[in-house]
């Protein structure tokens, strides 16, 4: 060889390792972004899942699920209902801090636009990011009416998400449509959709019935109190809509259809890390699942809707195994708030969420008290576990954990900087998520109408509002290691440690901030 071959011959050689370390350096940053998928339910209980201990409704994909997971019995949706539940899931901020409630159908936006979100974690750490399934966040702008007609935004792609499937708010409520991004799915412009709290008076566009007027249109099931509004599909539906017909959803499709999308979505994502969070309606009232789930469960329509959620769960399994991606992605599945019975609509579940009442064996909330709406345990101790393949081991973790602190778990996980303002009600509970840590958070908010501080042992749920007569406290305590069921009240024996609670509570709150 002589020196210039030699000289050659070195500059190859570095390069080659100069690529080769490259490579190798791109695998492991790959690796170390594993893909992760939100699996989440609409008023799922603690009770309502197989090896939670649902004896009457057979869920054996999320029971194979939980097997190869972690799964955590103390596990929390941050609120009892909905809308300020995900508004917490996706923002790391608790709902009250932006006065989040059940959003009506036609409510604006309520995630401002300008602050971190899980989506954008995600995002800064190179994924491409989806929703699929029920948003209940609302879309467009705040004071300006939403055109169902053109472009609905700001919406989903405005936080964080790169695409977006949606159920616009809940399943009861209108507008009955899908939303891909911006856009109505097959809208026609000769039917122009309306939706609002008012009645539709639009002469071009298609009229449902009034279910206030003609109840006999509501053939699917009766249904009462607030549901019997637009009639559409031969159910009752909070608020009013117009027009839109060819673009209306069928609810017992509605499974399928989200499946479909996800479906779609993994495998057109299959060679780069993505976060799909896959939201589903069931089992949201109104309960319609697919005829083929009828009478699967002994619990009716809402028994049988778990069944295909259970499917769906399923379903996305199969999806990353056949793609290749069971190794390299976390599968978390929980739910927005603990379980409801009829909420409204006559659908013949026999169910109650309460452990007093419950007259068929089924107890949606496992062994806690209440459920949807309620401060109890059983309105946010929902099932939640989490599936990462050589990372985490299966198993049962009794630590203490929300689905508040993914923000900031996430954060930590793909080295994303988190600034001191940002997800400010999200901790980095990371070692609990992983089975590293056995105890998880030190302390945590639960809220409903109420709200409620956990710490240890110790439960203090504080009154609607806080009256202090005569300097004596109000509120409950329950001691959850001898009453889980939160059956007994003791603050009269333990006035102090009351009083401790009450004051971590209402410095967490008047801080601004859980996150130190
Ligand atoms: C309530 C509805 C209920 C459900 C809930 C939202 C009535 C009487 N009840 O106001 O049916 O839609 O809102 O549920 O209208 S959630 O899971 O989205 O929070
Ligand atoms: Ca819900």
């Amino acid at each position: 060889m002589n020196r210039r071959e030699f000289i050659i011959a070195v500059v190859l050689c570095v390069v080659c390792f100069v690529l080769l370390g490259c490579g190798q350096e791109l695998q492991t940053s790959d690796a170390k972004r594993p893909n992760v998928v939100i699996i989440y339910g609409d008023d799922v209980g603690f009770g309502d899942v197989g090896v939670y201990g649902a004896k009457m409704i057979p869920t054996p994909n999320i029971d194979r699920l939980a097997n190869e997971s972690l799964m955590f019995t103390d596990g929390h949706c941050t609120a009892a209902t909905c809308s300020p539940s995900r508004f917490s899931l996706l923002t790391g901020v608790h709902g009250f801090r932006h006065n989040i409630r059940i959003l009506s159908p036609d409510a604006p936006l309520s995630i401002p636009t300008d602050i971190l979100t899980l989506p954008k974690v995600f995002k800064k750490a190179g994924y491409d990011t989806a929703v699929i399934g029920k948003w209940h966040l609302g879309l467009g702008e705040k004071g300006k009416k939403t055109d169902w007609n053109g472009e609905v935004k700001p919406g989903p792609l405005e936080v964080g998400f790169d695409y977006s499937f949606l159920l616009p708010a809940t399943n009861d409520r209108v507008p009955c449509v899908y939303l891909e991004n911006y856009r109505v799915v097959n809208l026609d412009p000769d039917d122009p959709l309306y939706v609002g709290t008012k009645k539709p008076d639009d002469p071009r566009s298609t009229l449902y019935p009034d279910g206030t007027e003609t109840p006999e249109a509501m053939t699917y099931y009766m249904n009462t109190h607030g549901h019997n509004r637009s009639v559409i599909n031969g159910i009752g539906r909070i608020g009013y809509m117009a027009g839109g017909k060819a673009a209306l959803w069928d609810d017992e499709t509605m499974a399928d259809e989200f499946v479909k999308q996800a479906k779609k979505y993994i495998k057109s994502h299959k060679d780069k890390p993505f976060f799909l969070y896959f939201s589903s309606q069931d089992i949201h009232v109104p309960r319609a699942p697919h005829p083929r789930f009828k009478g699967k469960s002994e619990l009716g329509f809402r028994g049988d809707a778990m069944v295909q959620f259970d499917w769906s769960t399923g379903q996305i399994m199969k999806m990353l195994a056949e793609n290749g991606l069971t190794e390299n992605t976390i599968v978390i599945f929980s739910s927005d708030n603990g379980p409801v019975y009829d909420d409204g609509y006559d659908d013949g579940t026999t169910v109650k969420t309460s452990t007093a009442d419950n007259d068929r064996g089924h107890y949606g909330a496992g062994p806690y008290r209440g459920g949807k709406y309620q401060i109890y345990e059983g309105g946010t101790r929902v099932p939640f576990l989490i599936r990462w393949p050589g990372k985490i081991k299966p198993g049962k973790s009794d630590a203490l954990v929300s689905q508040m602190d993914l923000v900031a778990s996430f954060a930590k996980l793909l080295d994303v900087e988190l600034g001191q303002d940002e997800a400010r009600d999200s901790r980095d509970n990371l070692k609990a998520f992983l089975g590293e840590d056995q105890d998880g958070l030190e302390y945590m908010i639960e809220e409903a109408r109420q709200l409620a501080i956990r710490k240890g042992k110790w439960k203090y749920v504080a009154p609607k509002k806080q009256k202090k007569a005569k300097g004596k406290l109000s509120g409950e305590l329950y001691n959850l290691k001898d009453d889980i069921a939160e059956k007994d009240n003791v603050i009269a024996m333990y006035p102090e440690r009351a009083a401790e609670m009450a004051g971590l509570l209402d410095k967490l709150v008047s801080d601004g901030r859980v996150r130190q």
